[in-house]
């Protein structure tokens, strides 16, 4: 098969809760037990029996990924993934933001999840700059695409205007 990149990246704007991928992914922290922002409308969409299996499964360092089911979502799993706050760029923060799309995808990859949607993780509370955060998701998820066959679609989910000219722009160059 032919790991034609392109075909394979979506961009959409709106709430990732309303989505029918196979899988969404969380911008969570460490705890994996809620917040604000798009954790807490995951949570909120899910239903409790989320926060009761995020609890069995001990926490998640910053870069790194988990799994759970998507319970009351549209989506069958939620993959919960834990990006850096930006500090000025100066504590790794590319990397471990690389990280979390590189984990996201090998996790999706290895539990056969065929469509996954990713938020801006960190460009909310973790203030994350949305245009660097954007183009390292883009890159990152690329260099995936181009060395595997699965997932075979990746959907970028714009929440503003902002961000979605951000993606857009990037995407069609
Ligand atoms: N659908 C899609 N995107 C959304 C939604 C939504 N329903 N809601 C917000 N966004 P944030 P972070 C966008 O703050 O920066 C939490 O408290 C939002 O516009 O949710 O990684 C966690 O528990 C922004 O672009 O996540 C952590 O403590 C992006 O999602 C902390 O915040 C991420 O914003 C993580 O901070």
């Amino acid at each position: 098969m032919e790991n034609t990149c392109k075909e394979r990246i979506e961009l959409v704007k709106g709430d990732i809760t309303t989505l029918d991928a196979d899988a969404i992914v969380n911008a969570a922290n460490n705890s994996l037990l809620g917040g604000g922002g798009v954790d807490r409308a995951i949570h909120k969409a899910a239903g409790p029996e989320l926060y009761a299996e995020c609890l069995t499964l001990d926490g998640c360092e910053t870069g790194e990924a988990k799994i759970t089911k998507g319970y009351n979502l549209k989506a069958r799993h939620i993959i919960h993934t834990v990006g850096p706050i930006w500090h000025g760029g100066k504590r790794n923060e590319t990397d471990l933001l690389a990280s979390c799309y590189k984990s996201s995808l090998e996790l999706a990859k290895s539990n056969n999840i065929d469509t996954i949607a990713f938020p801006g993780i960190s460009t909310g509370a973790y203030r994350f700059p949305k245009d660097l955060a954007a183009l390292i998701a883009i890159n990152e998820t690329k260099r995936f695409l181009k060395n595997n066959s699965s997932p075979s679609k990746v959907i970028f989910v714009a929440f503003d205007d902002e961000s979605y000219e951000i993606y857009r722009k990037l995407l069609c160059q």
